[in-house]
């Protein structure tokens, strides 16, 4: 009798797709960033505020990954950048693949960075690698600071830890120290940006860490 490892196959040949997608982004120097949260947490809040902010110094594009509606690429379009939605249907999260199909909406040598909105889940993107550069998490904190406990790949995986709506930290029970302890605890390297996309409190530490790797990946494009 054989015995299928559907789950291992489904994510071998993920990674082949991923592997022809961050050939692309390296071959043009575009840099690239997968952003992952649970639903709300403020991804799109964040991102609007972030090509307003970054658009005339970078050319940016944004893909919007959702179950369905394209609600989130209208709202970042209203800024002038170009966004393109992904429907993933039944799927909780965006794969290499779904990615691969949708480039040629890109002139790759025209862009500066490419930032994928993933579909809000705190499981299932965390196992799928797109070819970016680099993976970040949003953990709102409204959340709970016990997140990183309940959910470690995600906060494993991730470069980049942006702990958002700082403004509601009188209203909710949420204690900083012990969250970014716990995720310091499944990843010693990872960065925290502490943030309102609400308020604007924070957000120059954010866009300061983007450029340092935009540029980073400038540097040493091959084309
Ligand atoms: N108070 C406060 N509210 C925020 C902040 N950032 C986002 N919000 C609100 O949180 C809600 C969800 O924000 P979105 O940006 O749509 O969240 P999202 O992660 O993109 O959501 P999905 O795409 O559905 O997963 C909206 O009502 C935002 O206005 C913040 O820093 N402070
Ligand atoms: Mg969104």
């Amino acid at each position: 009798m054989h015995e299928i490892n559907v789950g291992a196959d489904l994510l071998a040949s993920n990674d082949a797709a991923a592997l022809h997608n961050r050939e692309h982004f390296v071959d043009h120097g575009v840099y690239v960033l997968n952003l992952m949260s649970s639903p709300g947490a403020g991804k799109t809040t964040l991102l609007e505020k972030t090509v307003q902010a970054l658009r005339e110094r970078y050319r940016i594009a944004v893909i919007e990954g959702d179950v369905q509606t394209s609600e989130d690429a209208d709202r970042i379009a209203k800024h002038g950048v170009k966004a393109v939605q992904i429907n993933t249907g039944s799927a909780c999260h965006l794969d290499a693949r779904m990615i691969d199909k949708n480039l040629h909406h890109f002139d790759l040598d025209q862009l500066d960075m490419l930032i994928i909105e993933n579909v809000g889940n705190l499981v299932c993107p965390a196992e799928f690698d797109l070819g970016e550069h680099d993976k970040v998490m949003v953990l709102s904190v409204t959340e709970g600071h016990d997140k990183p406990k309940k959910y470690p790949v995600m906060f494993h995986v991730v470069r980049a830890m942006v702990l958002n709506k700082i403004d509601l930290l009188p209203h909710v029970d949420f204690d900083v120290d012990l969250a970014i302890r716990s995720a310091r605890a499944l990843n010693l390297d990872l960065d925290v940006i502490k943030v309102s996309a609400r308020s604007g409190e924070g957000l120059e530490d954010w866009y300061r860490w983007l450029e340092e790797r935009i540029e980073r990946v400038k540097a040493t494009a091959t084309k």
